[in-house]
């Protein structure tokens, strides 16, 4: 039983029991309406419903929505909440959210934690609201703040609700609350779907719709709400609820909930691999080598996770420098409303900044976030090893540098493990776990410990350059340089990119994190790469002109005065120049070309990285394109893509690409094995 009834004189107790997040799937469903039948028959005098454990209600269950609708569907039982003759009252205990909300909102009175949210985050998962939530919501909250909460699905906290009059009182044991409710006072509560709906405001809906266009112009569900949403300010409640469901039941089906739903369980489904035979260390206090941006990011979302932290650099300079950066961190999320002053300073007292290794004599962990460079990371690692406890935890941020190598230093290289954060390590949420040829399980299971404690989506990683994510970033800029120097420029490239997308394309975004961390990288693989594989000298032109991206005013792009982002002719005149020294003919690429060349450069190398076991699945690498890189998210990640196009036509493209290059383009045999027998790159197993 998933919803369980009990009654204590004229009072119903009824209770979602459906572990671990109370998600609303066909027995709930059908258990909610045997006690909305159960209550009427007994002639309580009002129910009061709470989820079991720590949410309400955490919506409709997703992984019904690949299958037929099973009755009794979710919109009827709501509705017989609310046309009940019994009132229902929701103690709202924990987070409340799509289904869960709309039957909140269904119950006469709703009463909440503290702690609790509520929201309607169906557009997260590719969908509208699909149990009255674009119906009932504007009734309680007016239509501005349900066309915000609804087309950004956004859950609010319980201040914010009450403020918005979405619930009526917050209490620490809203159950208990729900009991000492008035009888009279909750029968003249008028049923959500009597109240009437706002008044048709054209100005707020065309608000609501550029706001909309703006932040989400792709994808289809936030525009589909606003729509139902609007409707239903026309529409009698009955009539709106039908075009609700319809839309709802037409985007669940769609490509971009699909790969929305493919995404929300791909991040969750990545946990530490059974496998693992040891447990992980527990940490307390941890260290951070290097006070530059990456390792004050390091350091502040670990000590937003608990750990005391210990930061170390080479000199004073350094550390003061490391004790700004952390302080303007931590006054940002100040600023921002998202920590407290007593948090604030809670982090403040866990920090220290040094230039002393002794001070990491009893610290499990350390994370060193120096310069890219094999002699410096193994000059700290050496002096850890020397400090640190001969069990502790060695990691490195380096985002390509042999770990083997890094390890062989160290007297015992099973404690070496490569921790690959992306900058602002704080805020993003990717977290690459390199395994190098001896790294410990127990250094892992500490990887995958800690990336749980910082709420990352961790990624098991082997060792090459650039691990997964930068080895597929490398590939596609080599793709965007070849299309620019063969006939493109820099900015038709990145708007090839944004319109299949992209927040920005390769060429904005390598200005935002600068141009010398690549030329950097080319000049170590100098040494090692294919001299018969073509280069294109662009960006090495760049380094010449000294534009090095925006922090030099210059990049691909110019910026005058610091501030937004001008076509450069000069930048466009290098790949004429370049192609004229080549001896090339420059062509014209249509946008399409240009994505697909991109986009197909990186399957490509994708497919080599999981036939080489360096991504353990594709899932895998959906998850780090689309945490890491900017990959949309509502396309489901690169090989969720690449499956979607079909590996054979796939093939079929990049042989014609071959005959143009036959070494840049030359084809994974991972592709051709999944082509011939008819499987996806989803059913590859490294
Ligand atoms: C909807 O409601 C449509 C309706 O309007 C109309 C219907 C007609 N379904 O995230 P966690 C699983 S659309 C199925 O790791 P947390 C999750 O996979 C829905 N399963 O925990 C994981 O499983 P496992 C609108 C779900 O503490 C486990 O629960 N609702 C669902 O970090 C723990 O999850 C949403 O979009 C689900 N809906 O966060 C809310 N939700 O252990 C989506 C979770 O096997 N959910 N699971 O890996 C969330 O935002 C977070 O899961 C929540 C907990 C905040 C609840």
């Amino acid at each position: 039983m998933n919803v369980t009834t009990r009654s204590e004189s004229d009072v119903g107790y009824v209770e979602i029991d459906n572990a671990p997040v109370n998600a609303i799937g066909q027995s709930v469903r059908q258990g909610l309406l045997d006690a909305v039948h159960w209550a009427e028959k007994l002639r309580l005098t009002r129910v009061i419903l709470s989820g079991k454990g720590w949410t309400f209600a955490a919506g409709a269950d997703a992984r019904e929505f690949d299958l037929a609708p099973l009755e009794p569907h979710l919109p009827d039982v709501v509705n017989a909440i609310d046309e009940s003759f019994v009132p229902w009252i929701a103690a709202i205990n924990g987070v409340a959210l799509g289904g869960g909300a709309e039957i909140a909102m269904a119950c006469r009175m709703r009463i909440i934690a503290p702690a609790a949210q509520i929201g309607l985050p169906e557009v997260t998962l590719g969908v509208i609201p699909g149990a009255g939530g674009t119906q009932r919501l504007p009734r309680l909250v007016g239509l501005v703040k349900a066309l915000e909460m609804i087309s950004f699905g956004k859950p609010i906290g319980a201040q914010a609700a009450l403020a918005a009059g979405l619930v009526h009182a917050i209490e620490d044991d809203p159950v208990a609350e729900a009991f000492m409710v008035n009888t009279e006072e909750l029968g003249c509560i008028v049923p959500t779907w009597e109240l009437p709906a706002p008044d048709h405001d054209q100005s707020v809906i065309a608000l609501a719709r550029s706001a909309c266009a703006r932040k989400s112009h792709h994808q289809e569900a936030p525009r589909r709400a606003i729509d139902a949403i609007e409707q239903g300010l026309t529409l009698p409640f009955h009539a709106a609820l039908p075009v609700e469901r319809v839309t709802f039941l037409e985007l669940k089906t769609g490509s971009q909930s699909r790969a929305l739903r493919h995404m929300f369980f791909a991040e969750r489904a990545a946990k530490a691999p059974n496998w693992l035979s040891q447990p992980a260390v527990q940490l307390d206090h941890i260290v951070v080598v290097g006070g530059g941006t990456m390792g004050t990011g390091i350091a502040y979302a670990l000590l937003h996770a608990g750990a005391r932290v210990t930061l170390i650099e080479t000199d004073r300079d350094g550390v003061t420098r490391a004790l700004n950066n952390l302080a303007q961190i931590i006054e940002a999320s100040f600023t921002r409303g998202l920590i407290t002053e007593a948090e604030a300073q809670d982090r403040q007292n866990r920090f220290a900044a040094t230039t002393d290794y002794a001070q990491a004599s009893d610290a499990m962990l350390a994370i060193e976030a120096a310069f890219e460079s094999m002699e410096v990371k193994t000059q700290i690692f050496t002096r850890l090893e020397a400090f640190m406890p001969t069990d502790a935890i060695l990691a490195t941020n380096t985002s390509y540098l042999n770990i083997d190598e890094m390890a062989a230093c160290v007297a015992d290289p099973s404690r070496v493990v490569g921790l690959h954060f992306f900058a602002p390590a704080h805020i993003m949420k990717l977290l690459e776990i390199v395994r190098g040829a001896k790294t410990s399980d127990q250094a892992l299971a500490t990887g995958f410990d800690l990336a749980k404690r910082l709420r990352k989506v961790p990624v098991l990683a082997g060792v090459c350059d650039g691990f997964i994510g930068n080895r597929i970033l490398a590939r596609y800029r080599e793709a965007a340089d070849t299309v620019f120097m063969d006939g493109s420029t820099p900015w038709e490239v990145d708007e090839a990119m944004v319109e299949f997308g992209y927040p920005m394309g390769p060429y904005e975004s390598q200005d935002l994190s600068g141009l010398d961390i690549a030329h950097a990288n080319r000049r170590r693989q100098d040494a090692t790469r294919d001299p018969n594989r073509r280069y294109i000298p662009i960006a090495d032109r760049m380094i010449e002109l000294g534009k090095l991206g925006r922090k030099t005013g210059a990049g691909w792009y110019r910026y005058p005065g610091g501030k937004g982002k001008v076509e450069d002719p000069i930048v466009a005149d290098l790949a004429n120049e370049e192609a004229h020294f080549a001896g090339r003919t420059r062509t014209d690429y249509v946008p399409a070309d240009i994505r697909n060349r991109l986009l197909l450069a990186m399957i490509n190398e994708a497919a080599n990285i999981l036939y080489e076991a360096i991504a353990q699945s594709a899932r895998d690498i959906d998850i780090v394109t689309v945490s890491g890189y900017g990959f949309p998210r509502w396309r489901g990640g690169l090989m969720q893509y690449a499956d979607s196009l079909g590996v054979q036509a796939i093939v079929r493209e990049l042989e014609v690409l071959a005959k143009e290059d036959p070494i840049a383009w030359q084809i994974s045999p991972l592709l051709r094995a999944c082509a011939k027998d008819g499987s996806t790159l989803a059913d590859y197993t490294a």
